[in-house]
């Protein structure tokens, strides 16, 4: 894969340098140019470091905390990220009601390429990132943020991603790429009041009343959640296979195909109530999640979900690549 990218970059050197200046304009190239055919023009070619710089790019921006500036200027960035890869872009605002009764100015962000086609696909995950670090070993700093490194930017690091190689190869599918908000505004584990789990992905379920299209439609959703962390397992999440069970099988016998076993692993998860949740049964878009479920953690989660140790230094390039490299060959083949 790798060499593909490397002799094809020496080539198109070779050819700049060597070869005759009238090739570039030969006329059978020219004939889809003109008939506005759209030619892939790179072979999609995940790359890790690239999603890898995004993730750390939204931690630059600091919490992505609905109500605050850092996420306004998040969400100013996550658009113009996804237009400069050539997506058409809608900014949905969501006025939200969290837990305890705070107005969300919740912004979920959608970003289409070729919205005329009818067949449609849905990339989603959430972009803002946790208020309180509830599971936090260290109770005093239970009330502190979330960085959100693995739990937010990851998902949506690797989609960004996925928008620039589709932008890349100019592609024909209908995709839609959805960084929904407000995912993980949930009921604390030290709130006193009473405990509701609609309380979590208040984006999704604003976007699944009130679309960013009427009467939109997708063929199959998938949503990554965790994606970046060292070691992740991806076990086959409950709702996931209650709901579109052989989008699950595809996916994961794809993973197992490009050699990513080790992290789809052959195992079935809980039932997480997570976006996808709410896409499968507000509008029957059969979603799956992609998400890391342990074994060796009480939470079930990745070792620092919901601490305020979910940074930078736990993503793993491995892991994006991984998820990635899965996820466009499947949707592109
Ligand atoms: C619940 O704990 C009910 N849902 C977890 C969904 C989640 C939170 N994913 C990331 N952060
Ligand atoms: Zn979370």
């Amino acid at each position: 894969m790798k060499s593909y990218i490397n002799l094809s970059l020496v080539f198109s050197v070779l050819l700049v340098s060597c070869g005759p200046a009238q090739s570039k304009n030969s006329s059978s190239e020219n004939t889809s140019q003109q008939n506005n055919i759209k030619q892939p023009v790179l072979k999609p070619e995940f790359n890790a470091d690239s999603a890898y710089y995004y993730v750390a790019k939204q931690l630059e921006f600091g919490n992505r905390i609905p109500n605050t500036a850092e996420h306004k200027q998040t969400a100013e960035w996550l658009a113009s990220e996804l237009k400069r890869h050539g997506a058409t872009v809608i900014s949905q605002d969501a006025r939200v009601t969290a837990f305890d009764g705070t107005t969300l100015n919740a912004i979920n962000i959608i970003g289409s390429y070729n919205p005329e086609k009818e067949d449609r696909i849905m990339l989603y995950a959430h972009w803002d990132s946790r208020p309180f670090a509830d599971h936090e070993p260290d109770v005093k700093n239970q009330k502190k943020p979330v960085p959100g490194a693995n739990d937010g930017a990851s998902g949506v690091g690797v989609l960004l991603e996925l928008a620039r190689q589709l932008n890349l190869q100019n592609t024909d599918k209908g995709i839609d790429i959805i960084f929904f908000d407000a995912e993980d505004y949930g009921t604390p584990e030290f709130y006193v009041g009473p405990k509701n789990d609609d309380t979590w992905a208040l984006g999704t379920q604003y976007w699944a009343k009130r679309m960013h299209k009427p009467a939109y439609r997708a063929r199959y959703g998938i949503l990554l959640d965790m994606v970046g962390a060292k070691d992740a397992t991806f076990k086959k999440e409950g709702f996931s296979r209650y709901y579109a069970q052989s989008l699950v099988n595809d996916i994961w016998s794809t993973a197992a195909s490009l050699g990513y076993g080790n992290y789809f692993v052959e195992e079935e998860g809980g039932y997480i109530t997570d976006d996808h949740y709410y896409i499968n049964k507000m509008r029957r878009i059969p979603s799956i999640d992609i998400i890391d479920l342990r074994s060796d953690t009480e939470t079930g989660f990745y070792p620092y979900w919901h601490t305020t140790h979910d940074t930078l230094d736990k993503i793993d390039k491995n892991t994006l690549n991984a998820v990635g490299e899965t996820v466009i060959t499947y949707i592109l083949k």
